[in-house]
């Protein structure tokens, strides 16, 4: 059988170079309005959404690719039930104490609830009719969602991933993912995190122990690869 690999760091990825449209997928995370739109929950923290909004050109560049060559695409969202009830009561208090109460209403809705406009995706990305978009309240992808389920009944092994925030709800999935069997890649920048040194400690912590968590990319690299392995 023919081996495929991406180039990145530390190690050619994926590990044995079983890399097809059928077994690989991207899973874009949380690029909702919440995180990157004025108004939203991130704003409303007070942090930069300049730098969760960098991410935006270089994911569509890599969704054209991926989507050209028939990988999967899934989507994630963070957001609460409207009655709150799958919130948890820590969660609430420290989204109170940071001035971005979870379910306060302000400029995109009531924050990080589903339904409202903050928590959509938002439009440069909006997901495709025919791709998965998973709803979880947490920051890890698994927790409380049926990712799992639907990954192992596609066959899916290989999970590339982008969005927000790379040490938040990028890494978790990750070190998720990771642990439950599945060989990741992180696509560098198509991820931001609201501070650029997390951002690069994520990055950095991927890479230790050999890629204890899988390897990581840049989203010119992985284009040209896949694009290569086509010609
Ligand atoms: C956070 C996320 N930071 N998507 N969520 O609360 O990273």
């Amino acid at each position: 059988m023919t081996q495929t690999y991406i180039d990145a760091q530390p190690y050619a990825w994926p590990y044995n170079g079983n890399l097809h449209p059928s077994n690989t997928c991207i899973i874009v995370i949380d690029m909702q309005v919440d995180f990157c739109s004025p108004g939203g929950y991130v704003d409303k923290m007070g942090y930069d959404i300049s730098l969760t909004r960098q991410p935006i050109e270089p994911i569509q560049n890599v969704l054209e690719c991926l989507r050209g060559l028939g990988y999967h695409i899934l989507h994630t969202r963070e957001g609460h039930r409207p009655d709150m009830a799958d919130c948890p009561p820590n969660k609430l208090w420290r989204s109170q104490q940071i001035g971005a109460a979870i379910g306060f209403a302000g400029p995109c809705g009531r924050i990080l609830i589903k339904g409202e406009p903050g928590w959509e995706i938002i439009p440069e990305l909006a997901p495709l009719p025919q791709e998965i978009v998973i709803d979880k309240p947490g920051k890890g992808s698994f927790v409380g969602t049926n990712l799992d389920l639907i990954l192992r009944s596609k066959g899916i092994v290989n999970i590339i991933l982008a969005g927000v925030t790379t040490d938040v709800c990028v890494h978790t999935t990750m070190r998720n993912a990771n642990d439950m069997g599945y060989e990741c890649l992180l696509v560098s920048d198509c991820c931001a995190a609201t501070d650029p040194l997390n951002h690069d400690a994520a990055i950095s912590m991927i890479q230790k122990q050999g890629g204890v968590f899988g390897a990581v990319t840049d989203s010119k690299t992985l284009i040209r690869c896949l694009s290569s392995h086509e010609t």
